[in-house]
């Protein structure tokens, strides 16, 4: 056995979150012992509330990111973490060899809410995806009748489903993929936003379309108008399943439920995660029809914690909390005026501003990580996605006078320029 490695950091380990160590120290420990697959803005977070983060220095910022959309009802929702407090006192974890009664709850209630009869619970967004996509292929032998091992699945160029070697496998981004494979067979990428494009993909081994209706990582690029409507005609008329990521676009983000309502287009397959838990605990879920869900028989798919009681209480609540403040609504009101504003901001850099909802996006002419670092000195936290777009989508929680003081800080970054 190899001895353990003496720790050479100066400041002793702290015991409790209050005797963590000063923002230095913490990031050249985080640098010493984790892994460097991150390159994050350099801001401690300890303390969170509603739209706003505090950093260990006690200087507070505005969260522009809210963790990618899984924070949208704020963060440290008191109503979700009296259901998260609660039920930890009562059965967390039961694993499935049992059943819970947190459980049959969250699948009605979730499917209500989506309009689909089948639920099935998973953890991480990931998971999901990787569980939409079994579905979907064995659909596509069981009831499609594609011969063994030959279902396609059609997926788009500059797609974002997550982190698992098959996803990555089917990214168009070198960055994602590099240095994973041998990759999973059985994907065809193609544009994204070309109807046309889907049309010419589709063969009678194609058992699923995968698309996120707003392609988020990519920059926040909104297709054409008609554009997933068309896509959920083609697969209707093939036989074909419409598959919806909408991990980071549903839940209230776009201003309606989900990014697929605006064009009235019901999936087939939902999949959903981040914000159903409201940022507590990952809880993730993919949604059907019955008889999709029913290609999958004791033993075909599972996970330890999928539909534990403890994120089904969370998720519950977090449901509840959307649906009761209206956070939907409040994305879409706000959204609409923030967006307008954005596009009054005058500077050279500014290509172009877009969005729906509270999924806004100011694009620039060159790389947008100065004015993110630029911004986080004025207290206002968001990210650059693709290098030269920077993605303001704050929890939908946040105040109208929080947008209105976070665009004086973007109108004083972009006047320094
Ligand atoms: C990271 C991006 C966002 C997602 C959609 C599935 C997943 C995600 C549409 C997987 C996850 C994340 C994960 C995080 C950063 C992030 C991200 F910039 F990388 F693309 F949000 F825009 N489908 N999105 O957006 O969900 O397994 O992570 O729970 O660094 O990977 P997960």
């Amino acid at each position: 056995m190899t001895p353990m490695t003496p720790m050479t950091t100066s400041a002793p380990a702290g015991t409790s979150p209050e005797s963590a160590g000063t923002a230095d120290d913490l990031i050249a420990r985080e640098e010493r012992w984790g892994a460097h697959n991150y390159h994050p803005l350099d801001v401690v977070v300890a303390h969170a509330s509603g739209a706003w983060v505090t950093d260990v220095e006690g200087r507070r910022y505005l969260d522009c990111l809210s963790a990618y959309s899984a924070v949208n009802q704020g963060h440290c929702h008191p109503r979700i973490l009296a259901a998260l407090h609660e039920q930890a006192e009562r059965v967390t974890l039961t694993s499935r060899a049992f059943r819970n009664d947190q459980l049959p709850l969250f699948c009605e209630e979730l499917a209500q809410f989506c309009g689909l009869e089948a639920v099935l619970p998973m953890n991480t967004g990931a998971e999901a995806v990787e569980t939409a996509i079994k579905l979907v292929r064995r659909w596509g032998y069981a009831t499609k009748g594609i011969a063994t091992d030959r279902a396609e699945i059609i997926v788009f160029d500059n797609n974002f489903h997550g982190r698992t070697t098959t996803i990555v496998g089917f990214s168009s981004e070198a960055l994602y993929r590099d240095g994973f494979g041998p990759f999973t067979p059985g994907f065809v990428r193609i544009p994204f936003g070309d109807a046309d494009a889907v049309a010419r993909a589709i063969t009678p081994n194609t058992c699923a379309v995968l698309i996120e209706p707003i392609q988020c990582e990519a920059g926040i690029l909104i297709p054409p108008d008609g554009y997933l409507r068309r896509v959920a005609e083609l697969c209707r008329h093939n036989n074909v399943l419409f598959v919806a990521d909408e991990i980071q676009t549903g839940l209230g983000r776009t201003g309606r439920k989900f990014a697929c309502d605006h064009e009235g287009v019901r999936p087939d397959v939902l999949i959903l995660g981040k914000a159903l838990s409201g940022g507590f605990y990952p809880v993730s879920a993919v949604l059907s029809s019955r008889a999709v869900m029913d290609v999958f028989r004791p033993g075909s798919h599972g996970s330890t914690y999928g539909g534990n009681p403890l994120g089904c209480a969370v998720a519950r609540t977090a449901l509840a909390v959307l649906i009761e403040e209206r956070l939907a609504e409040r994305a879409q009101e706000l959204g609409s005026w923030f967006l307008r504003e954005l596009g009054a901001l005058r500077n050279p850099v500014i290509r172009e501003v877009r969005g729906r909802g509270l999924l806004c996006a100011i694009e620039l002419t060159e790389p947008a990580r100065r004015y993110c670092e630029a911004l986080r000195d004025l207290g206002l936290l968001c990210k650059e996605t693709h290098d030269y777009v920077i993605r303001l989508a704050p929890p939908l929680v946040v105040s109208r006078e929080d947008l209105t003081w976070a665009l004086a800080q973007l109108r004083t970054v972009f006047a320094m320029d």
